[in-house]
């Protein structure tokens, strides 16, 4: 069970036993929902909502995709999420917001069921286990390939979407691997189950570009940033399935998994083994998501304040 207490229900916080909804709802049929992952991160001066406005500025990008309106406004989810967040007096963990077409009736057209929005927020460590941060994970290549494009848009974070990282994360686990990297329809690479993915060759950071049926994460955005910082050359491309085997460095990011370090690929160790650059990364992502870091001010909301008081 999600141990939490309070979600978020159109408006209004209910326990966690109320927060249910009638099993008719469209997106229980069709998967009509879209989402967010945000994380909460403890900070010296109380806990610290991660890039708040761009998870929810996505939010509102991912329902527009779907004619979906949601009747609040940004500011009002930001506030919601932040009322969520207090009301479970967190101190570190992860926001779930979702807005899905709700009950009214069935059939594919959704126009008539109402917009729906639930905020839900819970203690949460890391995801693909503290070992998995430190000495990274093994990953296969999955034979399940992400969505052409013109089929589900990759960068609208829709429920569906999620049917697909189901088949490549089920593949893996049950083949050994602790996650699968997806191609896209033309071979190239596209991401993880629920991850962006970035690639080290001779110095230089490649990373799919928005073209490649993977979602535009807010953790790669920061990693992109982070990474230029500290005077790396980065560049968005296509990426061959063989870059895989043959760079230097490989490594994950996304809210959940934060930047996860990859240890193999089918079985094949990852450059020598080294992980220098993206522990460096790593730590820089730490250093800001804590509170330590010069860009800390600007994507950090601390308006939680008082729980930690
Ligand atoms: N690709 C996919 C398919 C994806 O789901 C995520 C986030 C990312 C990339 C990274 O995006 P960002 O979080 O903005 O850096 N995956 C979310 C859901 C994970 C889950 O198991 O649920 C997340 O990390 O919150």
């Amino acid at each position: 069970m999600i141990n939490t207490e309070k979600i978020w229900m159109n408006g209004k916080l209910v326990g966690h036993d109320d927060a249910n909804i009638h099993i008719l709802s469209h997106v229980v049929h069709y998967g009509s929902s879209v989402f967010e992952g945000i994380r909460i991160y403890k900070t010296e001066n109380g806990p610290a909502i991660f890039r708040l406005r761009e998870h929810v500025k996505r939010l509102f990008d991912s329902a527009k995709v779907y004619r979906m309106d949601i009747p609040y406004s940004i500011e009002e989810i930001e506030q919601a999420i932040i009322e969520t967040v207090k009301a479970n007096k967190l101190e570190q963990g992860y926001i779930r917001p979702i807005a899905y077409r709700g009950y009214f009736e069935l059939g594919v057209t959704p126009t008539r069921c109402p917009v729906d929005v639930a905020i839900a927020a819970w203690a949460w460590g890391a995801y693909l286990g503290e070992e998995a941060l430190n000495k990274g994970i093994r990953v296969q290549v999955s034979s399940w390939r992400r969505p052409a494009l013109n089929t589900l848009p990759s960068l609208a974070k829709a429920g569906g979407n999620y049917l697909s990282s189901q088949l490549i994360r089920l593949e893996a686990l049950n083949n050994g691997y602790e996650e699968g990297i997806a191609l896209d329809y033309l071979g190239n690479i596209s991401e993880g189950s629920g991850e962006n993915l970035f690639v080290v060759l001779n110095g230089k950071i490649i990373t799919p570009n928005l073209s490649s049926s993977a979602l535009g994460g807010i953790t790669k955005d920061t990693v992109i940033q982070l990474a230029k910082k500290l005077g790396y050359e980065v560049v968005e491309q296509a990426i061959p399935r063989e870059l895989l085997y043959i760079c230097d460095e490989l490594f994950l990011t996304g809210t959940a998994a934060e930047v996860t370090p990859v240890y193999s690929v089918d079985d094949i160790v990852v450059g020598n083994g080294d992980k220098t650059i993206a522990k460096a990364l790593q730590k820089e992502f730490f250093d800001l998501a804590h509170g330590r870091h010069e860009l800390s001010e600007k994507y950090l909301t601390l308006s939680l304040i008082h729980i930690s008081e």
